[in-house]
């Protein structure tokens, strides 16, 4: 699911067309379902999207395709909650935990920079953790993670592991999901996720390495801004990561 909102000018909401301007992006969901589920996921991810603290879309897309391919079986990450207070102390806790795993401080810093511009993307930025430079080839909607599920005996343990820390919700699962699949790419060595919404101050950090790791307060309540970078290495073939990411169906376990 897709939701959005036209960018509407003093002229009228084709000029933004017109100039290129891209439609703001409100949501968006993904996941891997039964046939006999489709109706029920539908409707939520409708209802999510007509009531989002991003605002009122103007537009709902929703796509639903038959998966052909047999969908790789993947390692649903750890959770941990980390403490953190502020916006200064997520920082630190970003910097120490991605330098730890080999990426560089101007790739952390370019990562951040993306995370914090106004201009939010609705996938994500890849960066290369050495150099820093941003390698996706569409900057402005970069890399939409997709095809992607948990098995159920797997999402019921998770959610009863979940409960216990009085986190089993949506947002968790699908972010906890989305980052599961990133890290099982082999040329991605980490990412970093501040949700866009401006109600939610919780983000993460995620890789193989150190698992899926919760950081309170990582923005201020209220910000609109937010987004995700994956970590790539050098001399990777691009076009590959992003078919893994888009197209090759996957589900934790
Ligand atoms: C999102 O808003 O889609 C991303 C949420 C990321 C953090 C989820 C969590 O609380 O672990
Ligand atoms: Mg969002």
């Amino acid at each position: 699911m897709r939701a959005s909102k036209r960018v509407r000018t003093q002229n009228s909401e084709v000029r933004s067309k017109a100039i290129g301007v891209p439609d703001i992006h409100i949501s968006g969901a993904e996941g891997i379902y039964k046939e006999s589920e489709i109706s029920k996921i539908s409707n939520g991810y409708i209802k999510r999207a007509l009531n989002h603290s991003r605002g009122k879309p103007d537009r709902i897309v929703i796509t639903i395709e038959k998966i052909k391919q047999k969908p790789e079986k993947i390692p649903l990450l750890p959770v941990t909650t980390l403490r953190c207070n502020s916006t200064c102390e997520s920082d630190e806790i970003i910097f120490r935990n991605l330098s730890g795993v080999g990426i560089s401080k101007t790739a952390i810093t370019n990562g951040l920079k993306v995370l914090k511009s106004k201009k939010t993307m609705r996938g994500a930025a890849l960066i290369l953790i050495k150099s820093g430079l941003r390698i996706e080839p569409d900057r402005e909607r970069g890399v939409r993670v997709s095809r992607l599920g948990i098995e159920k005996s797997a999402k019921r343990g998770l959610a009863q592991r979940l409960s216990k820390s009085r986190i089993n919700t949506t947002a968790v699962k699908e972010a906890l999901t989305l980052a599961s699949k990133v890290a099982s790419c082999p040329d991605i060595v980490a990412e970093i996720c501040i949700s866009d919404d401006p109600d939610y101050t919780t983000g993460y950090i995620a890789s193989r390495i150190f698992g899926y790791l919760r950081i309170p307060n990582i923005k201020r309540y209220g910000n609109t801004t937010g987004g995700r970078v994956f970590f790539v290495m050098e001399g990777t073939e691009v076009a590959d990561i992003i078919h893994y990411l888009e197209d090759v169906p996957a589900l934790a376990s």
